[in-house]
Parts: C-alpha cells; sequence; structure tokens
C-alpha cells in the first residue's frame, strides 16, 4: 500500500506537533526541577518520552507505507514559565490542540478512503482521551489545593503521585 502525498505530509506535520510536545515539556521539567518541584519533574519528563514515542510511531507507519516521514525542525520552546500552574494549563491547551489535529487527520484519510491510516490513528484517539483525562485530573488538583502558602509542596506531591499511578497504568497495559 502506499500513502498519498497528502496524507503523508499531513502527517509529517502531526510528526512535528508531537515532537514540539516533547520538547516543550522537557522544558517544563527543566524549569521545575530548577524550581525542586521534582514531583512535577518526574511527571513532566514521562510525558515528555510518551511524545517522543507518538512521533516515532508516526515515523514507522510511514516506512510500513512505502512513505517518507521527515526528521521535524523543532520551534525552540519557551523557557520561563510564570508558575506551575500556568504550566499545566498549557499542557492541558496542547493536548486539545493535538487532539483536533487528530481529528482533522482521521477527516482527511476519510475523504481519502485511506483505511490503514484510519485505523493507525484509532491508537491516538484513544491516547488523546486519556491524556485529557489525565490533564483535567491534574487541573482538578491544582484547583483542589489553591494558592495557600504550602500549595507548591502539596501539588508537587500530588504529581508525584499521579505520575506513579500514570507509569504503573501504562505497564500493564502494555
Ligand atoms: Fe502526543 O500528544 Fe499528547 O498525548
Amino acid at each position: 500500500m502506499m500513502i498519498s502525498k497528502n496524507m503523508e505530509a499531513a502527517l509529517n506535520e502531526q510528526i512535528s506537533l508531537e515532537g514540539y510536545a516533547s520538547f516543550l515539556y522537557l522544558s517544563m521539567a527543566v524549569w521545575c526541577d530548577n524550581k525542586g518541584l521534582s514531583g512535577c519533574y518526574q511527571f513532566l519528563i514521562r510525558q515528555s518520552d510518551e511524545e517522543r514515542l507518538h512521533m516515532m510511531k508516526i515515523f514507522e507507519y510511514l516506512a510500513d507505507v512505502d512513505g517518507l516521514a521527515l526528521t521535524p525542525g523543532i520551534q525552540e520552546p519557551p523557557r520561563q514559565f510564570k508558575s506551575v500552574q500556568e504550566i499545566f494549563k498549557t499542557v492541558y491547551a496542547h493536548e486539545q490542540k493535538v487532539t483536533k489535529c487528530i481529528n482533522n487527520l482521521i477527516e482527511l484519510a476519510s475523504k481519502e478512503n485511506d483505511y490503514s491510516t484510519q485505523t493507525f490513528l484509532q491508537w491516538y484517539v484513544n491516547e488523546q482521551r486519556e491524556e485529557e483525562a489525565l490533564m483535567r485530573n491534574v487541573l482538578d488538583r491544582i484547583n483542589l489545593i489553591g494558592d495557600g502558602p504550602q500549595s507548591l509542596y502539596f501539588i508537587d506531591k500530588e504529581l508525584e503521585s499521579i505520575n506513579i499511578q500514570a507509569a504503573t497504568a501504562e505497564a500493564e497495559a502494555e
């Protein structure tokens, strides 16, 4: 099976978006580490690794369908952030954007009667649903903790435990 040039280009854009997410979360992780927020750091490092995996899956898929995956030039992510609350709001917004892009890719694949790519993208539909739910959970927790004097400490503890749960759930799914 050979993929259309249109679909190939759209998947290459997705490669670039996943790659950017990986670098963005890495940059956020480093910021957190620098502030002593080791739970947030661990959480964001895992998210960053996942995004790289999402990118690599498209590389492999394009190779399977005789397409050409292009190693993206990644735009430099921000290095300074206002607060940990702002970081997680940004992550959630980014995940929502990725979900929209996945939906657009499916629409294109369906217009082209490209059943293989539609099937391939189903994995991303599920992944995005999980990621959005995870990030909403994080934001709910952050809101519950509020911004009292010890809030950063508690947010960090919370992220540490959410990270352990997420990593365990993933390991079980494999
Ligand atoms: Fe790959 O964008 Fe998040 O999950």
